[in-house]
């Protein structure tokens, strides 16, 4: 039996769908089932076969059969100008009415996701997803980047002081990583010089905006042999113009027929802008301001007026922002002067990643290790690189927040398969 819907042929055809509509006239039945492959026109003749015509006239959106018929060519069909005359159906599953509709939200949908993530709109989402990552590692892998597994459950609450979720282990405590940044810099040390990593961390923020989750899948790179965070910014700008070319070829057309979004592929080199240079801008052109204490940072809305600044002052839809305020950045930044030597890069007004160059020597490190006041926690992190370590730099990109920007979704909770949040545990 074939399964997959797109791939039937003419003739006699027997295969497994699911209902999506059922049009019942009084000697006729338009039946359109789907699977992940595509949707056909199934048309019962209830004189014929009226057995048929019954078991249909019972089934809700979302029951599952299989069919037995004829598949014919047939100019009226819109659906790809074909149907299957049915003889003969079996019911494999029954569904109830669906609790959700077109007028629930985000929230709503999210308490029946499996059913939301049927919409053909969710599946174009994830493909495009998909699509994405798996460009970027690619990318990577052509580049002599190999990918690695680090792992989640880590011993002390870590990194840059943002909150870490403690979970009980055996007769003591554990966290879950937010971020695979010191094992990925391990990897430094090990001498791999090229490594990536897809995978999950966790944030502890009980944040509500249309950007954070707790949970959520981070794409890592960290490279040695770097002469400065320029060569990061390089890399990075390159693989997205990659990866958003092939979006672009492979469903360039649906996204704009479906999202009403252009996927455009961006020119290299990114534009680049100072953080104080950028203020600078953002006043003179929109009129923003903000304290002077919170200019070593980048504030919401400074951030979201860079979509604006990038489209009117280079024609692009990122931009990447430099020299941040060390009071601000995390402590293995490399500084220079004073001034870490790492960037956020913002696409349409949302950060979708931060990366350095990283201080690579164990002196140095430790002492801007303590300076924030993490000098215990990161003992171990600090051994990495007492036995040498080439100079090294990386970014993690969060692969959620780029499917929004790349679809321009309102909230962060459409892009992910599951969302997770502050008051979101399940499904
Ligand atoms: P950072 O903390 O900036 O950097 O995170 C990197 C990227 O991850 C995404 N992100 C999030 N996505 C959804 N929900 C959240 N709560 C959330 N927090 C962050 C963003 C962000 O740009 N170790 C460094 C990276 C590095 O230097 O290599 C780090 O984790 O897209």
């Amino acid at each position: 039996m074939t399964t997959e819907i797109a791939k039937l042929k003419e003739g006699k055809v027997k295969f497994q769908g699911m209902v999506d509509v059922v049009r019942d006239k009084k000697n006729i039945q338009f039946v359109v089932l789907r699977d992940f492959s595509g949707k056909i026109q199934v048309t019962v003749d209830k004189v014929a076969h009226p057995e048929v015509g019954e078991v249909f006239s019972h089934l809700l959106t979302g029951s599952t059969v299989i069919v037995e018929g004829n598949l014919v060519k047939s100019e009226y069909v819109k659906m790809g100008g074909q149907e299957v005359l049915a003889d003969k159906v079996e019911v494999t599953s029954t569904a109830e009415v669906y609790p959700i509709g077109p007028e629930s939200n985000i929230d709503q949908r999210i308490d029946y996701r499996w059913l939301d993530l049927r919409q053909e709109k969710n599946h174009l989402l994830f493909k495009v997803q998909s699509t994405l990552t798996n460009a970027m590692r690619e990318f990577l892998v052509d580049n002599e980047f190999i990918e690695i597994h680090t792992p989640k459950l880590i011993a002390t609450a870590s990194e840059s002081g943002s909150e870490v979720f403690q979970v009980k282990y055996f007769d003591t405590f554990a966290y879950l990583a937010q971020s695979p940044q010191f094992y990925k810099q391990m990897a430094m040390s090990s001498g791999f010089g090229r490594i990536f990593e897809c995978g999950p961390v966790f944030r502890a923020e009980k944040s509500h905006s249309r950007k954070h989750a707790t949970e959520f899948t981070s794409f890592d790179v960290e490279f040695s042999g770097i002469e400065s965070f320029e060569d990061v910014m390089e890399l990075e700008e390159k693989m997205l113009a990659y990866s958003l070319e092939k979006v672009s070829e492979k469903f360039g057309k649906e996204i704009k027929d479906i999202f009403g979004v252009d996927v455009v592929v961006p020119t290299l080199p990114f534009p680049r802008i100072k953080l104080a240079d950028l203020y600078h801008e953002l006043e003179k052109r929109y009129g923003y301001t903000c304290s002077d204490e919170e200019k070593d940072d980048l504030t919401t809305e400074a951030e979201r007026l860079c979509g604006q600044f990038a489209k009117d002052a280079y024609g692009h839809e990122f931009l990447f922002v430099t020299d941040y305020g060390a009071r601000k950045r995390a402590f293995y930044h490399l500084r220079k002067n004073g001034i870490p030597q790492g960037y956020d890069l913002i696409w349409k007004g949302v950060e979708i990643t931060t990366g350095a160059q990283r201080e690579h020597r164990y002196e140095i490190l430790k002492q801007q290790a303590e300076e924030k006041g993490l000098a215990k926690d990161v003992e171990f992190y600090l051994q990495f690189f007492k036995y040498g370590c080439l100079p090294h730099g990386g970014f993690g990109l969060g692969i959620d927040r780029l499917t929004m920007n790349l679809l321009e979704l309102a909230n962060i909770k459409e892009s992910m398969f599951l969302f997770r949040g502050p008051d979101r545990l399940t499904p």
